[in-house]
């Protein structure tokens, strides 16, 4: 009996395998769900954008999902189609090797071969201590087991990059995660067809997570303004580990996040992309958690417990001498530090853990991508800060001074 394979069937289920395979889901029914109606969605999406689109291929990066792990295989000697794009590599791979599914019949034998791979790209005891240091203040990192953090660490490979340089461009596919151990990076979004500078990184934080979380085009270009050191984590690693990850704190902060006054002019999806980017820390009692006259790098909410801020004013006018006064406490579902986010100032205000705390923490990128929306709640806040100010101080100087 000859069965007639359908055309596309073979790639259609090698795609959804593969992605079956680095997602590793629970539910594998609802991942089905969502993977098929994505590819339904973006199918129906560049239908609409009609045929020229279709036709003229994009000239950026692009990476090939189903080829994937054919590409590592190949990595592996098997195959030495060069592609000037890509890393050499140069570390192993310690992989499990899996017959996916195969198709019988009269003229077709297919077998197909994905590797769960486990990326090691070999270093000195200098590099890894470059490494780690660029990588302790990651909030994506911070969720991590020790077992799962060591993968990361060693999957990273160094990249150095000249001035000028573009590590990144809009629209491509992603191929790595990227953090900075050293130089300066300009941050240019499209906007009517131009490019509009919306950022930069100075010798820290990272970049490059977006279209591997969320399996989207780069959203953003990245260009180097100096030279500069790079870690990168490759695409594969990245979903397996990372993105694995977030998928429990999704469901642990779901119920939380929702609850959130700040948050209620997000839609539900924009809720989760917030989840994604939180990081847990945890606080004894007494213990500082921000401090007044310093630079801001992130966002809190409090998760449990209280948090009390207090202000250094002088007592007289002509007083040098500075007292630590009580202003707020922010309970379970409230937020502190985005005043020096909003006003690009250093901190107004102190903050300490009294008891046992638990914040969830945002950086200050992922607090300007994804918090517009509830910039009106925020700033109505922080008029209230200037009313209550005068009340308690009699002027508002810090605040003024804020606003100006
Ligand atoms: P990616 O994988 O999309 C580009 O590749 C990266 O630029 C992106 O991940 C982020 O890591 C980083 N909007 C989008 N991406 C940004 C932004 C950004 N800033 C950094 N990236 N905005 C600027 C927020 C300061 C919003 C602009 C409207
Ligand atoms: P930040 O980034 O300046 C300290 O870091 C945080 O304390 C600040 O953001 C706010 O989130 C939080 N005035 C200034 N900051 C305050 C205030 C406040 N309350 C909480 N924060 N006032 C209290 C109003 C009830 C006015 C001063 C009396």
């Amino acid at each position: 009996m000859s069965i007639e394979i359908p055309e596309g069937l073979t790639e259609l289920l090698q795609s959804f395998t593969v992605e079956v395979l680095r997602n590793q889901p629970r539910d594998l029914l609802e991942f089905a769900l969502q993977y098929f109606t994505q590819l339904k969605d973006s199918e129906t999406k560049e239908a609409s954008f009609g045929n020229e689109q279709n036709s003229a291929p994009r000239s950026g990066k692009a990476v090939n999902f189903i080829d994937e792990a054919m590409q590592i295989d190949s990595e592996n000697g098997e195959d030495d189609d060069d592609d000037d794009d890509d890393e050499e590599f140069t570390g192993g791979l310690n992989g499990c090797c899996f017959p996916l599914f195969m198709f019988y019949n009269d003229t077709l034998k297919l077998a197909y071969f994905c590797f769960v791979l486990q990326v090691t790209y070999p270093k000195t005891d200098e590099q890894r201590y470059r490494l780690q240091e660029a990588c302790k203040d990651i909030l994506l990192f911070k969720n991590l087991d020790p077992e799962q953090m060591s993968q990361v660490l060693d999957a990273m490979f160094e990249k150095f990059c000249t001035e000028g340089e573009h590590i990144i461009d809009q629209d491509d596919d992603g191929d790595n995660f990227y953090v900075i151990e050293s130089g300066t990076f300009n941050i240019f979004v499209k906007v009517d067809n131009a490019e509009k500078l919306v950022g930069c990184y100075d010798n820290r934080g990272s970049f490059g997570e977006l279209a591997l979380m969320y399996n989207t085009p780069r959203a953003a270009t990245i260009i180097a303004t100096s030279p500069g050191a790079l870690w990168c984590l490759d695409r594969l690693t990245f979903r397996r580990i990372i993105v694995k990850n977030n998928a429990k704190k999704r469901k642990m902060y779901e119920a939380f996040i929702e609850t959130l006054p700040l948050l209620t002019s997000l839609e539900v999806s924009e809720r989760m992309k917030v989840v994604d980017v939180l990081t847990t820390r945890v606080y004894n009692d007494s213990q500082q958690i921000i401090a007044q006259g310093d630079l801001a790098d992130c966002f809190y909410i409090v998760e449990s417990g209280q948090v009390r801020i207090t202000m250094k004013r002088s007592r007289t006018k002509t007083d040098q001498e500075e007292e630590e006064v009580d202003i707020a406490t922010c309970t379970r579902g409230q937020y502190f530090g985005e005043l020096a986010l909003v006003t690009n100032k250093p901190r107004a205000a102190s903050a300490y853990a009294v008891g046992s705390v638990k914040c969830l923490v945002m950086d200050v990128k992922a607090f300007e991508r994804l918090l517009g929306p509830c910039m009106d709640i925020m700033k109505r806040n922080i008029a209230n800060y200037e009313e209550q100010l005068v009340t308690l101080f009699g002027s508002s100087p810090e605040i003024e001074q804020q606003n100006a």
